[in-house]
């Protein structure tokens, strides 16, 4: 098996060397990559604030397959099950609403205290620590808003949350010697048509700028805000836009975080990516898979993916991203879902990485859109899956699907002994 891994490297590192790709280089720059995989694909998005705790508005998981994580003791178990079937040291990215603690605390009461337990399991694994203020599945959540409600007493509440969300992002900075990205994704918006679109706009954007009123070093914490073309529940109109967020990102200087579902069914993260790359600081990906809708399916091999993948590569704009996953399927193993659309974001980035990138370029240049046709296509038949194979023996992780056979050990072992 070993042997058979290493020699079809070898095999496919000639191949790719004969169109001038270093597969040995390609490998080095991949070790280099971070995914931020994201907490809530383990419990289906509910968090552990109130321990009934379900979704009740926004956003929507569906499935009942066992096994959900109900602490954080099994949360970080399950989590540490997936990370063992991933290549590479990665980051790990929670809500505010995975607060480790006995105490009674609210939203606009939180402090990095009540995640002290995450810090240390996260130095313990190695892992990085990015956040996201809870603004959805909370009573204080009133008529469909939070940041743009038009009662002041209701904006404050979540001003103040927004704010301590930025210290305990500091604090995980700091803790753990790489940068916290705090992503802000506010729900707020209407399900029938507004007679006023602007003043909501208006105070999410005084509500935003209060809470980053306090500068923090941004080698600790950098912000982030996430916009959405819909919601449930806010079919006809979302506050936090695409077009807010870009003028708001960019007036602030604030990295603007691109989800793959939150844009018209045919409208593309991918094309999109250059063009923030020239005039903004930075960019958060949301990797997801929307069917139809932002219906936040497992991230798999798709077109979009690869895409992605070719534009952070070929742009060299993968030191400008922070590239996060965002899906929570709770109709199969959750750590399946975990590994395999954390592993096909790696495989995409690889896949782009072992092209003759500079070549395809020159092609292009000298207009020469023919032989630039024959490349791109040939290419999908090369042996990338040997190079993936490699890496993740060289990562001593399970090659291929290998790593099935661990899922379901573990959903025997502890998965299906939960209540
Ligand atoms: C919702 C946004 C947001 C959430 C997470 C849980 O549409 O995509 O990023 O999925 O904050
Ligand atoms: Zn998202």
């Amino acid at each position: 098996m070993t042997n058979k891994v290493n020699q079809r490297y070898e095999d496919a590192k000639v191949r790719y060397a004969a169109i001038g790709v270093d597969t040995d280089k390609a490998l080095e720059r991949l070790q280099e990559i971070k995914i931020s995989m994201h907490s809530w694909q383990g419990d289906d998005v509910t968090g552990f604030l109130n321990p009934e705790g379900e979704l009740t508005g926004g956003i929507m998981a569906t499935g009942n397959y066992l096994g959900a994580a109900h602490t954080p003791v099994q949360l970080r178990q399950d989590l540490e099950m997936a990370y063992s079937l991933i290549p590479g040291k990665h980051k790990l990215n929670l809500h505010a609403m995975y607060l480790d603690t006995d105490e009674k605390v609210d939203l606009n009461e939180i402090e990095p205290r009540h995640f002290t337990n995450w810090v240390d399991w996260a130095k313990e694994q190695g892992l990085g620590l990015d956040f996201n203020p809870t603004f959805f599945s909370h009573p204080m959540m009133k008529d469909g808003y939070t940041l743009a409600h038009p009662d002041k007493e209701v904006r404050d509440f979540w001003i103040e949350h927004g704010k301590r969300c930025r210290k305990i992002a500091e604090y995980f900075g700091k803790e753990l010697g790489q940068v916290s990205i705090d992503n802000f994704w506010v729900p707020d918006g209407m399900k029938d048509n507004p007679i006023d679109r602007y003043s909501p706009r208006e105070r999410l954007m005084d509500s935003l700028d209060e809470i980053f009123s306090e500068k923090i070093d941004e080698r600790y914490t950098q912000d982030a805000v996430e916009s959405k073309v819909f919601g449930l529940g806010a079919e006809a109109y979302t506050v936090g836009s695409h077009e807010f967020y870009m003028g708001y990102g960019l007036t602030r200087d604030k990295l603007i975080c691109l989800d793959a579902g939150h844009f018209h069914p045919t409208e593309v993260i991918s094309n999109k990516l250059t063009s923030l790359a020239i005039f903004s600081k930075g960019v958060m990906l949301h990797v997801s898979r929307p069917v139809r809708w932002d219906s936040d399916h497992v991230v798999i091999m798709d077109d979009e993916l690869q895409e992605i993948g070719k534009e952070l590569v070929r742009n060299n704009l993968l030191e400008k991203t922070n590239i996060g996953l965002d899906f929570f399927d709770a109709s199969i193993n959750r750590i399946a879902a975990w590994v395999v659309g954390t592993r096909n974001t790696q495989k995409a980035l690889l896949k782009a990485m072992l092209e003759p990138i500079q070549e395809l370029k020159e092609m292009e240049l000298e207009f020469d859109y023919t032989s630039r046709m024959v490349y791109t296509e040939e290419l999908k038949d090369f042996p990338y899956g040997d190079v993936w194979n490699y890496f993740c023996y060289k990562n001593n992780v399970p090659v291929g699907m290998d790593w099935l056979n661990e899922v379901q050990q573990y959903e025997n072992d502890v998965l299906s002994k939960r209540g």
